[in-house]
């Protein structure tokens, strides 16, 4: 019998997303469980270690029902984000490095100080430095963006960018804001920040649990992105993609 293992599946997903070219779904050739869905989604990060790519924070999907609806997922995940995923607000996105780029609004913190417990409202000033608006563009190594809960924990929950606002305080309300996603001036996606969870702050419960759970450890400069609180939308060449969110001012990329 010839199973494939744990790193020739990372190795797929990796060179599908290096070569921006779609892969199988793993359920097609190898049932994995949620755990060694996340043991696969540790290699194929190590990979990009080693090609000198640093982590630079933590994102949370499937945060809010919008997004779970849109993709047929019901189920809290977490991801990694490096530096090679970042980029400035005004920057271009070559759509050419992506398979079928996807963007959605998002809450960014910027932490100061090691996470060392599970963090509540409370906690927000001793540990953040910041709050801001993000937009994450998200590309599913896999065909037809379709995957099961394990298949997108595998692929680091689609994570391939990331571009932040200014940051805020964090003191700055984040509770029942409004955040949308425009594409060249006209809304496309309208949320609410308490969409997320019942409120964004839980999210920063649940990373804060998830990363110590898994040892992964959220240090100072850390990024975490809350999960989107609307559906995502399909990018393309040309566009200018802009988010908002009430009081914390907006961030955008143009698509080349
Ligand atoms: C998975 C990533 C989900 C979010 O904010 O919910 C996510 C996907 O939708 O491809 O980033
Ligand atoms: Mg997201």
């Amino acid at each position: 019998m010839n199973i494939i293992n744990y790193h020739q599946i990372a190795e797929r997903l990796d060179e599908a997303a290096f070569n921006a070219k779609a892969t199988e779904q793993i359920s097609n050739y190898r049932q994995l469980n949620i755990e060694e869905a996340y043991a696969v989604q540790a290699i194929l990060i190590a990979r990009r270690y080693i090609r000198g790519e640093k982590l630079t924070g933590l994102k949370l999907g499937f945060t809010s029902k919008a997004k779970m609806e849109q993709m047929g997922v019901h189920d809290m995940i977490w991801g990694r984000l490096t530096d090679g995923m970042l980029y400035k607000s005004g920057d271009e996105l070559p759509k050419h490095r992506f398979i079928h780029p996807r963007a959605e609004p998002e809450i960014a913190f910027l932490f100061k100080k090691e996470v060392d417990k599970i963090l509540h409202e409370e906690d927000m000033v001793s540990y953040l430095e910041g709050v801001a608006v993000a937009i994450e563009i998200i590309d599913s190594r896999y065909e037809n963006f379709k995957f099961s809960l394990e298949d997108v924990i595998a692929d680091n929950c689609s994570s391939s960018g990331y571009v932040i606002g200014q940051w805020h305080t964090p003191t700055t309300p984040i509770r029942d804001i409004g955040i949308n996603l425009s594409v060249n001036g006209t809304v496309e996606q309208e949320g609410n920040s308490n969409a997320i969870l019942g409120n964004p702050i839980e999210s920063l419960t649940a990373i804060s649990r998830l990363a110590l759970e898994h040892g992964e450890r959220i240090m100072p400069g850390h990024v975490v992105l809350a999960g989107a609180a609307t559906s995502a939308i399909f990018i393309q060449k040309g566009q200018h993609i802009e988010a908002q969110a009430e009081g914390l001012g907006s961030v955008n990329l143009n698509v080349v």
